[in-house]
């Protein structure tokens, strides 16, 4: 498979080694250019902000920009491709609308992300065309010239120094979804930075061995960058999970999972937002690639899931009826490994699972897949083309080849720093709501404790290294996977709802998923970093709506 960028972007796998000067960290806009600055009337953090806003929604007229800025051109020329890449942007140009039916679509060969190291690398967000399988070359918005966005693989211990480029139309700035950088290097959206713009990150990665991942976290923005292509995974190792010989190489999948909705013709749009329960798709996509298939051999693989997706809540399982093994999750690796027939996992959780294959015969097919669920008290907005909890088969996997693989299934797998609810000094309240808002913009409101996000106010102040109670409510229909920065948190109870915490939520989390009526309740503490985080709803319309609020660390 293979993508098509503009020239000067880098190559995959081959990471550019250029930067500029310190990370910016003063408040309001970071980057280059006279407007680089909110005009007064219209301070960072309002929504009156052009910038805070993203000024407008990425449309037509953002790939007829690109089109006049010659990045199509150039990019079709570079590739010998001018028609056919012309085409599929002009295409993308016109009017079109999601449907429920889209045409059928073959199954087409998974592609994994280009590797990189954080050493000097350069991260140049861009729009482009990218080839999603079943020959569509759909317009998105690209991180040097890839989708899905190319893979940081680093170990605990080691620098983390990258810039980011942002070519796109929109201010972006990134987030290292997991990692705990320092509050400079964390991705609050007041540094976003505008088109043309750089921002460096310089950091040192003390994470455990895990399944992080980056994406935009631009205020109003979050969502249609993610939706667009702007996502990828970050897998840190360390010696405890060295010393555990779990599959790698070709049986280590890492996968993003995430759900599209499709035009006629096959190729994904993102149209009127639904700020409601978020935008679901009908279309299953693996690694950027629409109806993935891939080949294994009789062995043991280690599949390391990212939910990429904006909304939709995937409830995993083998079509087989197979267990799987569940070794880590948001955190990195459990304590023990955990035999799973099914797991919920909403977006921006990750699950770290070994899939055995060595029972099956060659020529056996079979599918990871969401099976069907349904949320009680959850309401759907009737409008959409597709539902939460709908099934969607999301890999299709042939068994091709027979070999012997003796590879162990560990149990014992390390030792997980819990913050234990007995050492804690305070509790807070965090009420998750949603309310129909008609002199809102969106008509929605999603607000944490009554309040919408404001950049510039401080609802949180919460003492460094002392363990809290953090209760997380929710009185609505929709689900809210919550997530915070700067730390991992232990899940200790959930009560209403699904009434229990699930084998995929020990150890340490950063994202719990809260559905309606539920009350789940976890124990945090703040080791890394003092500074300024947030604490907001993952589900990413959610979030871009306001459902966020700033935490000090102090
Ligand atoms: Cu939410």
């Amino acid at each position: 498979m293979t993508f098509i960028s503009p020239p000067g972007q880098s190559q995959p796998r081959r990471p550019e080694q250029e930067s500029t000067g310190p990370a910016r960290t003063e408040l309001g806009h970071a980057g280059p250019g006279p407007a680089a600055e909110c005009e007064p009337a219209a301070p960072c953090g309002s929504s009156r902000c052009p910038d805070c806003t993203g000024g407008h929604p990425v449309t037509r007229r953002d790939f007829l920009w690109m089109a006049a800025a010659g990045g199509t051109t150039a990019l079709a020329g570079a590739a010998g491709l001018l028609s056919p890449v012309l085409a599929a942007v002009e295409a993308s140009a016109q009017p079109s609308r999601a449907v429920r039916f889209p045409p059928p679509a073959p199954w087409s060969p998974i592609q994994l992300a280009p590797e990189v190291r954080p050493n000097d690398l350069l991260l140049r967000a861009a729009p482009g065309v990218a080839d999603i399988g079943g020959g569509i070359q759909a317009p998105g918005f690209l991180v040097n010239g890839t989708i899905p966005s190319p893979l940081i693989r680093v170990r605990k211990g080691e620098p983390f120094q990258v810039t980011m480029q942002n070519d796109l139309p929109d201010p972006l700035i990134l987030h290292w979804h997991g990692l705990t950088p320092p509050e400079s290097a964390d991705g609050h959206p007041r540094f976003a930075v505008r088109r043309g713009g750089r921002f460096d990150y310089r950091f040192t990665v003390e994470n455990r061995a895990g399944t992080y991942w980056y994406h935009s976290h631009t205020h109003y923005k979050v969502a249609e960058h993610a939706y667009r292509g702007i996502g990828g995974l970050i897998l840190v190792g360390d010696d405890e999970e060295d010393a555990l010989s779990l599959p790698s190489g070709d049986r280590e999948i890492p996968l993003i999972l995430q759900d599209r909705r499709l035009d006629r013709r096959g190729v994904p749009v993102y149209e009127h937002p639904d700020t409601m329960e978020g935008h679901i798709g009908t279309a299953p996509f693996g690694n950027g690639v629409h109806q993935p298939r891939m080949e294994v051999e009789t062995a043991l693989y280690r599949f390391r899931i990212l939910n990429g997706s904006n909304a939709r809540i995937f409830r995993l399982e083998r079509s087989d009826g197979r267990p799987m093994v569940l070794i880590g999750n948001d955190g990195g690796l459990l304590d023990e490994a955990r035999s799973v027939d099914v797991l919920d996992v909403g977006p921006a959780e990750r699950v770290d699972l070994l899939v055995d294959f060595r029972d099956q015969q060659v020529g056996d097919e079979l599918f990871l897949r969401s099976q069907a669920f349904e949320i009680p008290g959850g309401v759907t907005t009737g409008r959409s083309v597709a539902k939460q909890g709908e099934p969607l088969d999301l890999l299709r996997i042939q068994v091709a080849r027979k070999v012997d693989d003796p590879a162990p299934i560990p149990t014992r797998l390390s030792d997980v720093p819990l913050p234990d609810p007995a050492d804690a000094v305070r509790e807070r309240r965090f009420d998750f709501t949603s309310d129909r808002d008609w002199s809102s913009r969106t008509m929605m409101s999603h607000r944490i404790n009554g309040e919408e996000f404001d950049m510039a106010r401080i609802d949180e102040r919460v003492p460094f290294g002392e363990t809290e109670i953090w209760t997380f409510t929710n009185d609505n229909g929709f689900a809210h996977p919550v997530h915070l920065h700067a730390t991992h948190f232990h899940v200790l109870s959930r009560t209403g709802g699904r009434d229990q915490v699930f084998p995929a939520e020990a150890g340490l989390k950063d994202t719990v998923l809260l559905h309606p009526n539920e009350t789940v309740r976890v124990a945090v503490r703040f080791t890394a970093h003092r500074g300024l985080f947030l604490l907001h709803c993952h589900n990413m319309e959610h979030e871009d709506v306001g459902m966020m609020i700033n935490v000090m660390v102090e």
